[in-house]
């Protein structure tokens, strides 16, 4: 499950080809997730707009995005870089960890549909493992 030297040296080598379309790449895998996950519009029911496309979905997504690069930038150590994210999901925003494979899963989707050619299934494998350890890291303060 943990990552290993090569899944890391692929997810910040992919990471290094995607970055300039991050912004786009976080809008389009949240607004896929509000879509085909509804039951998620829940912990957004304080935006004016939840559909794909809309500006608090651009603006979250690229927030996301942003967190997510940090974190490849944290790679080694996931738990205490994403620790005070992790407080803020579990005790303010009380985001049902479950969420975040849901969320996991539509970035991978968004990956594949835009980057069919870098996103091999070496490089699928090593951003799943490392989105799982993001999620992770961000659940290890409920409990
Ligand atoms: Mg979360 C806020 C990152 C999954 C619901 N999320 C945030 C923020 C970041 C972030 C950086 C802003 C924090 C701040 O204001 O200081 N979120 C983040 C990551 C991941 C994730 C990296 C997983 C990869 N979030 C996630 C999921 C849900 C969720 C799965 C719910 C389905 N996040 C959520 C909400 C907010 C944030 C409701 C507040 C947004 C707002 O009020 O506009």
């Amino acid at each position: 499950m943990s990552l290993t030297a090569k899944d890391k040296s692929l997810v910040k080598a992919f990471w290094g080809k995607i970055a300039s379309k991050s912004d786009a790449i976080g809008a389009e895998a949240l607004g896929r997730m509000l879509v085909v996950y509804p039951q998620t519009k829940t912990y957004f029911s304080h935006w004016p707009d939840t559909s794909p496309g809309s500006a608090p979905v651009k603006k979250h997504g690229k927030t996301v995005m942003g967190a997510l690069g940090e974190a490849v930038g944290k790679i080694d150590d996931l738990v205490g870089g994403l620790s005070a994210l992790s407080d803020l999901h579990a005790f303010k925003l009380r985001v049902d960890p479950g969420n975040f494979k849901i969320l996991s899963h539509n970035i991978l989707v968004t990956l594949g549909v835009n980057f069919p050619g870098d996103f091999t299934a070496e490089v699928h494998v090593a951003v799943d493992k490392f989105l799982a350890a993001v999620a992770a890291a961000l659940a290890d303060k409920y409990r």
